[in-house]
Parts: C-alpha cells; sequence; structure tokens
C-alpha cells in the first residue's frame, strides 16, 4: 500500500442502482454514492472498497426517505438534481460541488476525496467570509473559522477552557457564507478530525480514520432550518418530566441518608425553590453500581418517599464499570450472560475505576442492553426516577483502553476505535430502556459522553469544569454550541465542579444557569460547602431570587421544550440562529448573549465586572425587571451582581405562574406577561409527568397593536388552571375588553426578583428594589379569548 495520499480518481464507471435515487460512480481504486434524502438533505458516500450499509447509531430508524433525482451528463460532469438544489459529480476525479436552486454555489470540493490507509479526508474550497459554527461540545469561540478539532471522547477533570477532546462527539456542523448555509454531518463513529481553515485560507476539511466517508449535506434557507432537518436525521429529545426543569442540587457526594434529609429541609426551611437531589459515588457499597451501603443508607425506600413527600425527585449515579467480585449479583449476571467486554483471545477485559478492578458491559449489543436495563429495577423499585450515567467515555484509570477491544457493535463486530464514540450513548440508551419499562412516569436521564444522537436519550453535561469566571464564560460557549448541534437539553455545573468559587462567582453563575436548559449546582469531594446558602446571605437572596424567577418562566420554558422535542429547536441558542449575516454575532465580545426562546436575551458576564456591553438585533427590547425600552444597537448596561441583564423582545408572549418551591405543585391562575409589539407563542401544558402523551393542550397566542387572541390548537388535558392574569407591559389604555366584555384593569408595582438587602443587622437598607408599573387584568379561562384594547 502506497504512504502517499490517494485521490480518488477518474470516473470509470457510472451506474444508477434500481432505484432511481442513488448514484453510484467507481474509479480505479475507489468507490461512492450519493442518495438525495428528502428536500435539501443529500448523503454522499466514499470507500475504498465496496460501500456497504453500517450499524447506525447517531440515525434514528426510518431517519429519510429517499426521492428520485434528474440527471444531465456532460464530457466534463454529472448534474443531479432535485427541486432545490444539484450536486455535481466530476468526471475527472470524482469531486462534488453543491448549488441551490438558483445555481448558486453553496459548496465546493476544493480536491478530490483523499484515501491514506484507512483514512479518509474530503476538502472544501473555502470562502472569504465562511463561517462555521456547531461541532457540539468543543472550546473555543462560537465561529470555528481557523481552529480545528478532533473527535474522540475523552473523560479530562478540570480541563482548561482550550482543552479539545472532551466527553462527547458530534460531527456535525453549519456552514455560514454570505447568505447561504449548510449543515455537514459526518455520519462515522471513529475518531475524526474537523479543520476549518486552521493556518490556510484553501480549505476546511474534515477526515475519518476508518470505515467509509459517509457525510449529509443539508440546506435549508435558515440556520433552525438545518438544525430541524439534522434532528430529523438524528432524533430529538423526548419532553422531559417537568421537575426535571426545576432546579438540581448535586454534591460530590451528599452521605449519609440523614444529611440529605437535613439538604431537602433547608431548601424548603430557606424558601429556595428546588426539585431534584443527587447522590453521587458514596451513596454505594464500596462504589458497585446496583448497591446502597447499608451505614450510610440504611432505608433508601423511606429516604426516597421522604423526599418525594416535600416535593424532591432523588437521582443517582452510575458508573458502567461493574466490580470483579464473585458473589456480587451484577458480576455473578454479568459473567453468566456474557455481557462484558473481552480482550480477543478470550479473557475479560479490566480496568481500574472506582470499585478497582472492573469488567466493562458491552452497551453495543442489545442483548448487554437489556441486561443492564432489567438491573436498574433495582433503583426504580425504590422509586428513583433520575439517573445519572458518568465515566461513560469509558473512562478508566490511566485512559487509554486499547483499540484492540472488540465490540458487538449489532452483531458487525468492530473494535474500540469504531465504538468508542458511541459507548456513552448505548449506555445511557439502555437506562432508558430500563425507565421506560420500569416507570410508570417519565425518567430523566444525564450523561457526560455521547455522540450524534445522544439527544434522543438524556439531558448532557459538560463534565468537571472549574470554578473561574473563563469556565463559566466557556460554559455558556459549550451550551450554546451543542444547541446549534442537537441537543438542546444542556447544562454545566453551576458554580463550578473542581477548585472553589468566590461568592461573586456563585452568584453570577446561578443567575445565568436559572435561563440555561439542565440546571444544576455542583461541586467536587473536599472542597467547601456550595449550596444556595453557602456563601452569605446576599449571594443566598441572589441564589433564591433567580431560582425563583426561572419558576416564575416554567410555563414559558416548559412550552419550549415540547416545541424542541417536536422540531429540534434549540431552547437557548447564540444570536447567530436568527442573525446569521449580522458580523456582531460572532464578535467575541457578543457571542456570550444568547436567548431563552425567541422571547428572552440574556447577556451574561464575569463576576469580576460590573458593566457588560449588549448588542441588541432588530426591534425594541425591554429590560426584564424595570421595563426600560433600548432599541436596535450597541449599549453598555450596569449589571451589579444582584442584577443579571435580561431582556425582553417586543412583542414576547412569556405565560409564567407565581413562584413555588417544585414543580410538582400545581396552580390555577396562568400568568401572561405581555410586551407591547407583535409576536406569537406556543404555550403547551400536560400533567408534566405522566408517559400518555394524547392528554395535552396547546394554545396559540397572539399579540398585536391593539388585541391578545388565545386560541385552543388541541385541547385533551384538563387543565387546574381556570384563571388567567394578563400582564402588560408598555402597553397602556383606559378601556380593555375580554371577548366583548368590559373588564376592570388595576395598576400594579411589579416585581420578578424581591429586592436584595444588605447582610449588616444595623441597616436600614430596604434593598435594591427592581420594578415596573405595568397593567393588570385578571379573567376566568375560556377556550378562545380574544382581549382588546384601544
Ligand atoms: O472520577 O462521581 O464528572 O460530576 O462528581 C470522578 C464522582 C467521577 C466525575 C463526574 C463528577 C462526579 C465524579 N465523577
Amino acid at each position: 500500500m502506497s504512504r502517499l495520499s490517494i485521490s480518488f480518481g477518474e470516473l470509470l464507471n457510472t451506474s444508477d442502482s434500481n432505484e432511481t435515487s442513488v448514484f453510484q460512480f467507481q474509479s480505479q481504486s475507489s468507490f461512492g454514492d450519493i442518495q438525495f434524502v428528502d428536500n435539501g438533505i443529500v448523503r454522499c458516500r466514499f470507500s475504498s472498497v465496496y460501500i456497504e450499509d453500517e450499524t447506525d447509531y447517531a440515525l434514528i430508524d426510518d431517519a429519510f426517505r429517499l426521492i428520485d433525482f434528474k440527471k444531465n451528463e456532460s464530457a466534463e460532469h454529472i448534474d443531479l438534481i432535485i427541486s432545490t438544489l444539484k450536486v455535481r459529480v466530476f468526471r475527472e476525479d470524482g469531486r462534488l460541488s453543491f448549488f441551490d436552486s438558483n445555481d448558486q454555489p453553496i459548496l465546493e470540493d476544493g480536491l478530490a476525496t483523499q484515501f491514506q490507509g484507512e483514512v479518509i479526508t474530503v476538502f472544501k474550497s473555502l470562502r472569504p467570509n465562511e463561517k462555521f459554527i456547531g461541532l457540539g461540545e468543543k472550546v473555543g469561540s462560537l465561529n470555528r473559522r481557523g481552529t480545528a478539532y478532533v473527535n474522540w471522547n475523552t473523560d479530562k477533570f478540570a480541563y482548561d477552557t482550550e482543552q479539545d477532546q472532551l466527553y462527547s462527539s458530534i460531527p456535525f456542523y453549519i456552514g455560514i457564507n454570505d447568505g447561504l448555509y449548510y449543515g455537514i454531518f459526518l455520519n462515522n463513529t471513529h475518531r475524526s478530525t474537523f479543520n476549518f481553515g486552521a493556518s490556510t485560507e484553501r480549505f476546511s476539511w474534515f477526515s475519518v480514520e476508518g470505515g467509509v466517508m459517509d457525510y449529509f449535506f443539508i440546506t435549508a434557507d435558515s440556520i433552525s432550518g438545518i438544525i430541524e432537518k439534522y434532528t430529523a436525521l438524528t432524533g430529538r429529545i423526548p419532553l422531559p418530566p417537568k421537575w426535571s426543569l426545576g432546579f438540581q442540587q448535586c454534591r460530590y457526594s451528599y452521605y449519609p441518608q440523614s444529611e440529605v434529609e437535613t439538604l431537602a429541609r433547608t431548601f424548603r426551611d430557606k424558601s429556595i425553590p428546588c426539585d431534584v437531589l443527587y447522590l453521587d459515588i458514596h451513596y454505594m457499597d464500596k462504589y458497585k453500581a446496583f448497591t446502597f451501603d447499608a451505614d450510610r443508607f440504611p432505608e433508601p425506600k423511606a429516604l426516597v418517599k421522604d423526599l418525594n413527600d416535600q416535593g424532591f425527585q432523588l437521582a443517582v449515579i452510575l458508573d458502567p464499570g461493574i466490580k470483579v467480585e464473585k458473589g456480587y449479583e451484577p458480576y455473578d449476571s454479568g459473567i453468566k450472560n456474557d455481557v462484558f467486554i473481552k480482550y480477543p483471545d478470550g479473557p475479560r477485559y479490566i480496568g481500574e475505576v472506582w470499585p478497582g478492578e472492573s469488567h466493562f458491559p458491552d452497551f453495543t449489543s442489545d442483548r448487554v442492553r437489556n441486561w443492564w436495563s432489567n438491573l436498574l429495577a433495582f433503583y426504580t423499585d425504590l422509586g428513583i426516577t433520575g439517573f445519572w450515567n458518568d465515566m461513560n467515555e469509558p473512562a478508566a484509570w490511566g485512559q487509554c483502553l486499547p483499540d484492540i477491544l472488540p465490540f458487538d457493535f449489532e452483531g458487525r463486530p468492530t473494535s474500540h476505535r469504531q465504538a468508542r464514540n458511541v459507548y456513552g450513548m448505548q449506555m445511557t440508551r439502555a437506562t432508558r430502556r430500563g425507565t421506560e419499562q420500569q416507570m410508570d412516569q417519565r425518567p430523566f436521564l444525564l450523561t457526560r459522553a455521547g455522540f450524534s444522537g445522544m439527544q434522543r436519550y438524556g439531558a448532557k453535561w459538560t463534565g468537571d469544569n472549574i470554578s473561574s469566571d473563563d469556565h463559566m464564560m466557556l460554559g455558556i460557549r459549550l451550551i450554546n454550541s451543542l444547541a446549534l448541534s442537537g441537543v438542546p437539553f444542556s447544562g454545566n455545573d453551576v458554580g463550578g465542579f473542581a477548585e472553589e468559587a468566590t461568592p461573586e462567582l456563585y452568584a453570577r453563575w446561578i443567575s445565568i444557569g436559572a435561563f440555561q436548559p439542565f440546571f444544576r449546582a455542583h461541586s467536587m469531594v473536599n472542597t467547601r460547602d456550595a449550596e444556595p446558602w453557602s456563601f452569605g446571605e446576599v449571594v443566598e437572596q441572589i441564589a433564591r431570587n433567580y431560582i425563583g424567577l426561572r419558576y416564575q418562566l416554567m410555563p414559558y420554558i416548559y412550552s419550549l421544550f415540547y416545541h424542541s422535542s417536536r422540531t429540534g429547536y434549540p431552547i437557548t441558542f447564540p444570536m447567530v440562529l436568527n442573525y446569521p449575516d449580522n458580523d456582531w454575532v460572532y464578535d467575541p465580545t457578543f457571542e456570550h448573549q444568547f436567548f431563552l426562546g425567541d422571547g428572552i436575551l440574556i447577556a451574561p458576564l464575569k463576576s469580576t465586572e460590573t458593566f457588560v456591553k449588549v448588542q441588541f438585533p432588530e426591534g425594541d427590547w425591554y429590560d426584564l425587571y424595570d421595563g426600560t425600552r433600548y432599541s436596535e444597537g450597541g449599549y453598555i448596561i450596569e449589571a451589579p451582581i444582584w442584577r443579571l441583564p435580561v431582556f425582553v423582545r417586543s412583542g414576547a408572549i412569556l405565560p409564567s405562574r407565581e413562584i413555588c418551591q417544585h414543580l410538582r405543585d400545581e396552580t390555577d391562575i396562568l400568568q401572561i406577561h405581555l410586551y407591547a409589539g407583535k409576536g406569537e407563542f406556543m404555550y403547551y401544558e400536560d400533567d408534566g409527568i405522566s408517559k400518555d402523551d394524547t392528554k395535552y393542550n396547546i394554545w396559540e397566542m397572539t399579540l398585536d397593536t391593539s388585541s391578545f387572541t388565545i386560541q385552543y390548537v388541541h385541547s385533551s388535558y384538563k387543565s387546574p388552571k381556570d384563571k388567567i392574569t394578563l400582564y402588560l407591559h408598555g402597553i397602556q389604555s383606559s378601556k380593555y375588553k375580554v371577548n366583548e366584555r368590559l373588564v376592570d384593569h388595576q395598576y400594579e408595582t411589579f416585581r420578578w426578583l424581591e429586592p436584595v438587602k444588605s447582610i449588616d443587622t444595623f441597616s436600614t437598607d430596604k434593598g435594591v428594589d427592581m420594578c415596573e408599573e405595568v397593567v393588570v387584568l385578571t379573567f376566568e379561562m375560556e377556550n378562545n379569548i380574544k382581549v382588546v384594547w384601544e
């Protein structure tokens, strides 16, 4: 075999397979094929051996339907055409070019596909203004131009802010090229490299270290359209239980049982809303999965019940390594059922992790996933509803699993090289299967490792970050990038995992986290206490305020989750989603600004800063706390530690509720905040917990300059809410009618947050009051509502 790279080479043979929807071509040394998957998606495959279908972990079943194309041949190339785009295949060397329906080139190979041993590389010509976003859990800037990354799931404790190769790999990115947008999804689980023009202006390129070069080219006329299509291929989040959107408190580790009980009581005593408490590895008997330490947790069932009675859910950590120990049930049954990874010559692989010498289940086998999911009954029988999958890169002391280890890969055996990146995702898939079989309500699952498609199985957190401002800001970029990469339900360890947060850092971080999809505070063993009350009274007030704010906004947030579960639309996202052609969205000064839904814009800043530069997109924007109105452009906004700059888009409709201590607590009043302007919102409600997805309501809400309407789109759930209170921001009139009837209106001083008071006992300080005068209307719930004012 040549050590030089070999180009695809001249096309010798082209053929349409039996179906008119697959175009195959061949050179002396290589094979290629092209399929039109659906409007705006093309699948391209290259290989040095005959192309056969692989085990697909990323793609959902029936992910796509092939469609027919038209063919135009000339001496130089073959054009394959569907209504929305055209792919040109060059006879000379198999290069591809993609054109939109106006015959504008969107993306063109800059070099023929290259083969080097098992490595296959695709080169795309780089355009002067081209920008790149996505690629999942990757450090660096929003715009990835000028950088390169490697996809290889890696456990990296206290990673630094430049560290590449973190816990999950998502070989999907979006290119933005002067008003044209495309996505590339590399459907191959081997180690892969993406270079977005690092040290070159010639190419962006991506390569895989084995298997077929199999990529999907996706176009749409918006960034969200590309994400929608990518998630049509790789799946969307299942609607989580509503309680999992509440605040979650973790610690490495809370024990014994009495400490967990004290923790729960403290949240309630201090009126700090919280829904989930965690048990980290110390709950187990010598770190053995599927056990409880009998001294520390003598009565886990009673603990769960006691927590449930106070409105808490309990989540437990689960690592994949199973201790080698005769008489330990999961080990014995694992041996009996032959579930563990073995060396090619037979002996089981042993890696050292928390329990000591351990075997690792081969989660790439359906049989093994079933074995694991059955074991889960150990927890579900106790009433545990949250499952936290850690160490599933997989991690073992000393890291490197030998690449020779064989994996089942759904009956197409392969090695660690191809299986590693999907290992964590398959563990979470197995865990979810157990919950689905054993629980009569929706579970909450959380994973550290994953691959494209992991969003189908659980939420994602970004591992062992550090208590620093830089990490807090990096966390925002990671979560934003995951959201652009099909993983909308993610978050980071609020307050930072390794090291210790200053009071200011904790306060800022919890304020920002309150707006992110997964909201959990966590910290490392042997570090100072890091609960909302551990940093002094001022910080405690700030934490209570922002956690409470999230609970008030829950009807809005839950609706965003529903919408995302249907379309893949991100829940939080950087400004690039809707303004990709504005250069300032990529500006490092503004790249951390993010939306929570289309209505709320957050401008995060470090704890050491008290002013932030904000860039508002088109339209008008209201300060969340006092209603100050801003128009498009740049502003400098004051942001003391108790006030995270948050703005509401004019025309926004924010369904909300009164503060509650946990989300199983329903309310009979739906509050709706309206911000003068024009807009729409799809409000979703159900009971928040049951698996039955036939009982829900969707209301279409529309705000116009002098009216607000609510219309039932779907109604099969009996809502506990029988009243509506409208809060009108920036809307004033002398007369308001609801369904033709005049209604009274009140003027009210409204606050989302309580004034933060000084801790000085002798102070008469009334605190910093942030409030706004609003008009309030209250009326009965009806199926269709029209509110009118002059
Ligand atoms: O080797 O379970 O990222 O959240 O607290 C460390 C103990 C193992 C790593 C996780 C972290 C968790 C910790 N785990």
